[in-house]
C-alpha cells in the first residue's frame, strides 16, 4: 500500500544533493553504487543457509557458480563494485591488510573504508549480520578538472579523465571529517541506516521491488536507557572502574531507572542498531584480555568511526572511556583498535564519570 508515496534512497539522496548547489553529485553516485553492492549482499544473505547446504553437496550454487564464504563474497562484491565506480581513490577493508586500490583511470574524490560482513561469528547461526562503511574526500589532489570524471574527447567520446591514485594518508583521517557514514543491518528484513551529516534515516528494503523505502525518517536516539550491551564474560578483564560501572548498573534503584537490562547479541551492527531505536549504550572497552588488543577489539575506521559519526548525528555519544572521543581520533594504521562506548548522550556521560573514578 505504502510503495507509490514511498520516498525511495535515491530520491531521498537526489534531495540531499539538491540541497547543495555546489555540489557535482559524485556523492550521490558513489551512495547509489554501494547500495546496488548491499542490495546484492542482502539477497546472498537471504540464501545462506540454502547456499550452505549447496556448498556442502558440491561447492557450486544454483547457477552454477562456487559457493564462496559469505564474508569473502560480501568483501568481493563491494570491492569489485567499488573499484570501478569512478568516485573513490583508494579504500580499507576489514577483510585486506592493504590498501584496495581502485581501476586505473577511475580515480575519484572520496575514499571508503568498509565492514563487509560485521558479526561474522553470527553467520552460520542466522543472526543479525551487517555492512558498515565510511567515507572521506580524499586529502591528495585527484588530478582531476573539477568538473568530474569523464571527459569528452572529440576524437573518441567519452573516456575517463586521468587521475592520481590514493593512499593510505587519504584514509587515515579523523572520524569527525567523515562525509557519510552508514550501515546495512541483515535482519528481519533488510535496512540501510546512514548519514550524511543532515540528520540520520533509515529506509527498509522491499524485496519484492528491490527498492529501499524511507521508513524511519530523523531517528533521534533516546538520551537515557535501561539497557546496556556488553560481553560481560570479559568482567575479569576489566579495570575496576569498569567493573564498578557495570555492578552499579544492575543494582536496583527506582528512582535512576535500575537495575539495566542486558542486551548483547555480539553483532557490533545489531546491537548498535538497537541501542539507536531504543536507546541504550554498548561497550567493549580496553581490557587486559590479549596483550595484542590491549586498547579493545574494535577497529576505528570501520567500526568505531562511521557508528559514532550516525550517533552523533542522532543525539548520542561515542567516547574511548580514556578521555577521548571517538570522532576525534586521529587515525594511525589502517586496522587500529580503539575501545568503544556509544550510545544514549546521558549513559555515556555517566559511563565515562565513572570510567574516569568520578563516581
Ligand atoms: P565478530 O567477532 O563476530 O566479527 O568486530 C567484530 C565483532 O564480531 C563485533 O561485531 C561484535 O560486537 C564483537 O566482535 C563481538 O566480540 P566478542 O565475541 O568478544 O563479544
Amino acid at each position: 500500500m505504502y510503495r507509490p508515496l514511498g520516498i525511495t534512497v535515491s530520491r531521498h539522496i537526489m534531495d540531499l544533493q539538491r540541497m547543495h548547489p555546489e555540489a557535482t553529485g559524485d556523492l550521490s553516485g558513489l551512495l547509489n553504487e554501494l547500495i546496488v553492492a548491499a542490495k546484492t549482499i542482502s539477497a546472498e544473505v537471504n540464501m545462506a543457509g540454502l547456499a550452505d547446504v549447496l556448498g556442502m553437496s558440491g561447492k557450486t550454487n544454483i547457477q552454477g557458480e562456487e559457493v564462496q564464504k559469505l564474508d569473502e563474497f560480501s568483501n568481493n562484491t563491494i570491492k569489485r563494485r567499488m573499484a570501478r565506480c569512478g568516485y573513490l581513490c583508494v579504500m580499507t577493508s576489514e577483510e585486506e591488510e592493504d590498501i584496495i586500490p581502485v581501476d586505473e583511470g577511475d580515480e575519484g574524490k572520496y575514499t571508503l573504508a568498509f565492514d563487509p560482513l560485521d558479526g561474522s561469528s553470527n553467520i552460520d547461526v542466522n543472526v543479525n549480520i551487517g555492512t558498515i562503511f565510511s567515507i572521506h574526500r580524499r586529502k591528495s589532489d585527484s588530478g582531476k578538472p573539477p568538473w568530474g570524471r569523464r571527459k569528452t574527447d572529440p576524437e573518441e567520446g567519452w573516456k575517463p579523465a586521468e587521475g592520481k591514485p590514493g593512499s593510505a594518508d587519504d584514509l587515515l583521517q579523523k572520524g569527525k571529517d567523515q562525509v557519510a557514514a552508514g550501515y546495512i543491518i541483515y535482519g528481519s528484513s533488510t535496512m540501510l541506516v546512514f548519514t550524511t551529516g543532515e540528520g540520520v534515516h533509515g529506509f527498509t528494503l522491499d524485496p519484492s521491488v528491490g527498492e529501499f523505502y524511507l521508513s524511519h525518517p530523523d531517528i533521534r536516539i533516546p538520551g537515557k536507557s535501561k539497557y546496556y550491551s556488553v560481553n560481560e564474560g570479559n568482567y575479569s578483564y576489566w579495570d575496576d572502574n569498569m567493573r564498578r560501572y557495570i555492578d552499579y548498573l544492575k543494582e536496583e534503584d527506582k528512582e535512576s531507572g535500575r537495575p539495566y537490562s542486558s542486551r548483547y547479541i555480539g553483532s557490533l551492527v545489531a546491537d548498535f542498531h538497537r541501542n539507536l531505536i531504543t536507546g541504550g549504550i554498548f561497550l567493549y572497552p580496553k581490557d587486559n584480555k590479549s596483550p595484542a588488543k590491549p586498547t579493545g577489539k574494535l577497529r576505528l575506521l570501520y567500526e568505531a568511526a562511521p557508528l559514532a559519526f550516525i550517533v552523533e548525528h542522532a543525539g548520542g555519544r561515542a567516547i574511548t572511556g580514556d578521555g577521548r572521543d571517538i570522532l576525534d581520533i586521529q587515525s594511525e594504521e589502517l586496522h587500529q583498535r580503539v575501545p568503544l562506548i556509544i550510545g544514549s548522550k546521558l549513559d555515556i556521560d555517566e559511563a565515562e564519570a565513572f570510567l574516569a573514578g568520578k563516581m
